[in-house]
């Protein structure tokens, strides 16, 4: 049994000096010292041994083992080095080679406007209240003061779905949704930023889709004067620290009385130039008292509650901001375009 011991050791350190792989490193370990290997099946006789011969051929058979087991090692780890270091050389990587390049998108600079807006009537108390694009006639329109015989109903203005349904044209039937949420309480002060449809031929200065935000505040003892304050707070915030606002009588059916909204020339400071067309003012704003009918049919009694609200084409205020000279370019989506504001 020695003999066959020894011979087996010889054996397998043979084959295993000839080997390269990790693959067949694996085979002989299972050949030699596997459930079923050859080292294992000669230990299967030892019960045949006498009690003196036992031990001694035991610590052969250990030592068998060992040798095997420790050559088996030796190889396993030159066979993964050498595979790795062949790996290494197959894939050699051209350090000087030019990158990919990573294309990161950025923000639409229609959202960065809405955002910075939003922030700023976040700040003075606001909240932001956003409802659906397919609107009925009912708050679309019927709410807000202008009855069926009205002409801005006239059904070649907007996009009717149904005799009853449209694309709203303005995002003011959010207000009234909140507002009957709110069942007469108060105060009401909310922004409703949001894209809104009109039957328009699209030119460098109109849309036929484009993005509204209306504000709303209704409460007690509203007035006027907390509707300048309110817009000259953000027209400061918006455009410049000493910016100045006026105010010109204008009519809406919704409000009463209704005011068109200026700011002072961002570009020459008031003075007169090319782009406030010489008056040192722009308009950026439609705004006034809430109508009481509007305010009725919401659910407010406008003995008690009066408000004020406002709207304004984030379009508008984003050609101003930009010197963006045609409105399309917000939605004709060319990159060209669009990457200048990455990193506004
Ligand atoms: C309720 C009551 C009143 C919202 C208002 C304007 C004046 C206005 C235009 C600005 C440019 C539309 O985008 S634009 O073409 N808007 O002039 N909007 S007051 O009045 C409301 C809204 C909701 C319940």
């Amino acid at each position: 049994m020695r003999e066959r011991l020894e011979s087996l050791k010889q054996e397998a350190l043979n084959e295993l000096e000839q080997i390269e792989s990790s693959g067949q490193v694996q085979e002989l370990r299972v050949k030699y010292l596997g459930k079923k290997g050859l080292l294992t099946e000669i230990l299967r006789g030892m019960g045949k041994l006498s009690a003196e011969e036992r031990p001694i051929v035991g610590q052969v058979a250990n030592e068998v083992r060992e040798a095997i087991e420790s050559k088996l090692e030796e190889k396993g780890q030159a066979a993964e080095r050498a595979e790795v270091e062949a790996k290494l050389a197959k894939e050699s990587i051209d350090v000087t080679l030019p990158g990919r390049t990573v294309h990161a998108g950025n923000r639409h600079p229609l959202n960065l406007v809405i955002e910075q807006i939003e922030d700023i009537f976040l700040g003075m108390g606001f909240n932001i209240a956003e409802g659906p694009e397919v609107e009925t006639d009912y708050y679309n329109f019927e709410t807000l003061n202008l009855p069926k015989d009205h002409p801005a109903r006239d059904m070649q203005d907007s996009f009717y779905i149904t005799e009853d349904i449209l694309l709203r044209t303005h995002t003011s039937p959010m207000q009234v949704r909140t507002m009957e949420k709110m069942q007469g309480q108060v105060p009401v002060k909310i922004i409703c930023p949001g894209r809104v449809y009109r039957r328009d031929d699209d030119d460098a200065t109109h849309s036929h889709v484009f993005t509204q935000v209306e504000g709303l505040m209704v409460g007690e003892n509203v007035r006027m004067s907390d509707l300048k304050g309110i817009l000259l707070s953000f027209a400061r915030q918006m455009f410049s620290e000493d910016a100045k606002i006026r105010l010109r009588p204008s009519f809406f059916p919704f409000t009463e009385p209704s005011a068109e909204v200026d700011v002072s020339c961002m570009f020459c400071g008031g003075n007169g130039c090319r782009i406030c067309k010489h008056t040192g003012w722009i308009e950026i704003l439609g705004s006034g008292m809430v109508h009481p009918r509007v305010l009725e049919m919401a659910g407010y009694d406008p003995q008690k509650h009066t408000g004020f609200a406002f709207g304004m084409g984030v379009e508008r205020i984003a050609m101003l901001k930009y010197g963006v000279d045609d409105v399309r370019h917000f939605y004709t989506n060319d990159l060209r375009f669009l990457k200048q504001f990455n990193r506004v």
